[in-house]
């Protein structure tokens, strides 16, 4: 499908279903940029001795090849450290991090700037729903309380415009912990009709 042109836009679910699909996308464009919305890194080596979960994706991606850790940038990282060395793969491969503190503090113009490192190959972006804040998206797996307001995220996912996107997701949405409206799935839609809308402007 990616080798016939398809663009994938992508709904879960669990983060690990990145993995399959940078593999895919790495494929056809060659190494890829990436803005990775989340709260956690998602860099770990393994968990319970699995190399392949949601907590792991990203490292393998870098380690596979199949992103440029120069052209990477994580959005909204917060909550509780597990190590000293968490952030010691990023130090590694210079990999950048926009803490959550940096995006209060900074503003999401400053965080637009940082997306200049993007620039310079194809783009996929994926958005873990928990980079937002539980009070406006709490129907997900790992909930970090001090995130990005819903507005913020709109916001920080049009300021992709003019990136040579090539693929998005949004993941980690579970409909049955919403809460009264839908509240997560109505931002995971609108993020999706968001990022569909900068998809559509490469064609
Ligand atoms: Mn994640």
């Amino acid at each position: 499908m990616i080798a016939d042109g398809a663009i994938p836009v992508c709904v879960g679910g669990d983060h690990s279903v990145t993995l399959g699909i940078l593999r895919a996308l790495a494929r056809r464009h060659g190494r890829l940029g990436l803005v990775h919305f989340d709260a956690h890194p998602d860099t770990w080596d393994e968990y319970f001795g699995s190399k392949f979960f949601h907590g792991t994706p990203f490292r393998r991606a870098v380690e596979e090849g199949l992103v440029e850790p120069r052209r990477m940038i994580q959005v909204g990282i917060r909550g509780p450290l597990y190590g000293a060395e968490d952030f010691a793969f990023h130090d590694q491969h210079g990999i950048e991090v926009a803490r959550i503190e940096a995006v209060k503090e900074q503003g999401t113009a400053w965080v637009a700037e940082r997306f200049a490192r993007l620039r310079g190959g194809p783009v996929y972006c994926s958005f873990d729903i928990d980079a937002v804040d539980p009070a406006f998206a709490p129907a997900t797996g790992t909930p970090e309380v001090g995130g990005l307001t819903s507005y913020e995220a709109l916001v920080l996912v049009r300021a992709l415009t003019g990136q040579a996107l090539v693929g998005a997701d949004v993941v980690e949405v579970s409909p049955p912990y919403d809460g009264p409206g839908q509240i997560t799935s109505l931002l995971a839609a609108n993020l999706l009709f968001e990022l569909v809308s900068l998809l559509a402007l490469q064609r």
